[in-house]
C-alpha cells in the first residue's frame, strides 16, 4: 500500500505535463484522485497491533528503544506497555539489519530456546468486551524450526489455562489451532519474508478469524475458541501473549499507521496544488 501511495504522486506529475506544458485541470483532477486514494488506503490498512472496538489498546513500533534493552520506552505514538514473560530475557530490540526492517529500522527479536517455559511477551488492557483486532508483521528465518515459533493467544484473565484461543504453526508452516489441536493446511506462513498476521475476535464468539498475507497471497481461516471459555465472564481484562519454544530467532514489527499513509497521499496532493 505504501508503494501505491508513493507511486501516485510522481505519476500524477508526469501525466499533467504534456509537450512541456502543464495542464492545470489535469493536475487538479489528479490531486483529487490522490486524496481519495489516500482515504481509501487509510481505511483498508490495519496499522495497529491491537484494537478493541476500534480504539487502540496496544501499539508499539519498537523504534523508541535502545537496541538490546527491554521493554521499549513508550513514545507519544505508542499505547500500552508490555513485559517480557517466561524466559523473558530471550527478547530484545534489534536494529541489526537482519531480516531488514519492515517498518522503521528496529523491531522485536526473540532469541528463543527450545523447551518450556516458553519465552513470552505479554500485554494487557482493561477492555473486556467488544471486537478485538490485532495486526502485526512476523518474520521467521530459514533454518528456524517450523514447530510453533510463534504463538499468539488471547487470555480471559491472564491465567495460562484460561486462554480463549491460541494460534501458532507446526511443521509445514500451517496455521495451527492450539486449543483444539487442528492444523489448517490452506493457511500457510512463509519463511524468509514478512508475514502479515491479522486476527479478529468478538469476545464471546466461538471462532476467531485469521488472515495471513505473504507471497502466497491473503489466506483466511478460523481458529476455534476453547469451548469451556466461550461466553465465560471476563474479569481480568484482555491479555495477549506472544510466546515461543523455537530454537532460533523470530521478528515482530508493526504495520505502518493509516494516518501516516493518508498524510503521504495528502502531502503529495498539496505539493501538486502548490506548483500551479
Ligand atoms: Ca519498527
Amino acid at each position: 500500500m505504501m508503494k501505491k501511495c508513493r507511486g501516485a504522486s510522481p505519476g500524477s506529475i508526469n501525466s499533467s505535463v504534456k509537450n512541456g506544458k502543464e495542464n492545470p485541470m489535469s493536475r487538479f483532477l489528479m490531486s483529487v484522485v490522490a486524496m481519495v486514494a489516500a482515504v481509501l488506503f487509510a481505511s483498508q490498512a490495519q496499522a495497529l497491533l491491537v484494537t478493541n472496538d476500534g480504539s487502540q489498546v496496544f501499539f508499539d513500533t519498537f523504534e523508541n528503544g535502545t537496541p538490546g534493552n527491554l521493554p521499549d520506552t513508550p513514545d507519544t505514538s505508542e499505547v500500552g506497555t508490555w513485559t517480557p514473560g517466561g524466559t523473558g530475557a530471550a527478547w530484545t530490540i534489534t536494529n541489526a539489519g537482519i531480516p531488514g526492517a519492515y517498518s522503521g529500522s528496529q523491531y522485536l527479536q526473540g532469541n528463543l530456546s527450545a523447551g518450556f517455559p516458553p519465552a513470552r511477551f505479554d500485554f494487557a488492557s482493561a477492555a473486556s468486551s467488544g471486537t478485538v483486532k490485532s495486526a502485526f508483521m512476523y518474520y521467521l528465518p530459514t533454518g528456524a524450526s517450523d514447530f510453533a515459533p510463534l504463538t499468539f493467544r488471547l487470555f480471559v484473565n491472564g491465567v495460562q489455562n484460561d486462554r480463549i484461543f491460541g494460534l501458532s504453526h507446526l511443521s509445514g508452516l500451517a496455521l495451527y489451532d492450539e486449543e483444539n489441536g487442528a492444523s489448517n493446511g490452506a493457511v500457510l506462513f512463509v519463511k524468509d519474508e514478512w508475514n502479515k498476521v491479522e486476527v479478529e475476535y468478538t469476545i464471546g464468539a466461538a471462532t476467531a478469524a485469521v488472515t495471513i498475507t505473504n507471497s502466497l497471497g491473503a489466506q483466511t481461516g478460523n481458529i476455534n475458541a476453547k469451548a469451556v471459555n466461550v461466553g465465560a465472564p471476563i474479569t481480568g481484562g484482555v491479555f495477549f501473549t506472544f510466546s515461543s519454544t523455537n530454537n532460533g530467532a523470530i521478528y515482530i514489527d508493526d504495520i505502518p499507521e493509516p494516518a501516516s499513509l493518508a498524510l503521504v497521499g495528502l502531502g503529495g496532493a498539496l505539493m501538486l496544488r502548490r506548483k500551479r
